[in-house]
């Protein structure tokens, strides 16, 4: 495999939210072709990256990103948005978009996928934690804002382990991937992602089209797992 440029002792493969509730058959917020990822995925957890994390979206069962911590019939998962704000300055809000419950802490849906070699992991970020505000992005919530909302402090463990480029993989290119690659871009990594292991919500050239227009603006380089 020609995977020639970056240095693989200071690379950190990331593989964001590849669970049950993402793929199909029966995932609650199902991405077409999910599952179909996995082998890809497979086959970078057997190159020796120096750090290979997972994330997990791990909410409680009444996250306000759900449909059902609503009362209102007129909120509905994928088209409606509700603002929040922010519980550390309340004079901050934000839109954010509704969606099926899904990746409920200790549920099956939550689970990574059986078929991902979870074997070869060195750390699982639980991500999403705080009811309150949306976490997309593995390395801070909605708001910017690193809190417990995360099980780890993503960018002090890479730093730890002297990373200075990011592998991304993963669910939902357009939400999680694209914000978890912004974020490691602003904290000054140096950011690919993985065309081949990653789908979208919107695979459309309007959807996953615009994201990687949005990340190659910002620096971040979308390669395949077959070399540049
Ligand atoms: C995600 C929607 C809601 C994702 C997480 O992993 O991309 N999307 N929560
Ligand atoms: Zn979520």
């Amino acid at each position: 495999m020609a995977l020639a440029k970056p240095d693989i002792k200071r690379t950190a493969l990331i593989v964001v939210d590849v669970q049950e509730d993402f793929c199909p058959p029966s995932g609650s917020l199902a991405v077409s072709g999910g599952r179909d990822i996995a082998p890809a995925i497979n086959e970078l957890l057997s190159l020796p990256f120096a750090l290979k994390i997972a994330t997990k979206d791990w909410h409680p069962s009444d996250h306000v990103s759900f449909d059902t911590s609503h009362r209102s019939p007129d909120i509905k998962p994928f088209v409606s948005k509700i603002t929040i704000h922010n519980p550390d300055d309340v004079s901050e809000s934000l839109e954010i978009p509704i969606w099926p419950v899904h990746c409920v802490q200790g549920t099956k849906g939550a689970e990574i996928i059986s078929e991902l070699d979870v074997s070869k992991l060195d750390h699982i970020v639980e991500k999403g934690r705080d009811k309150r505000v949306e976490m997309f992005s593995a390395f801070s919530t909605c708001f910017g804002t690193k809190s417990n909302a995360a099980s780890h402090d993503l960018a002090s463990l890479l730093r730890q382990a002297n990373i200075t480029n990011v592998f991304l993989t993963g669910l939902a290119g357009d939400f999680c991937v694209r914000s978890t690659a912004m974020d490691a871009n602003k904290e000054k990594f140096k950011v690919y992602i993985i065309h081949e292991a990653v789908r979208s919500i919107d695979s459309s050239e309007a959807g996953w089209g615009v994201v990687q227009g949005e990340m190659v603006g910002k620096g971040i380089d979308i390669i395949s797992i077959r070399g540049p």
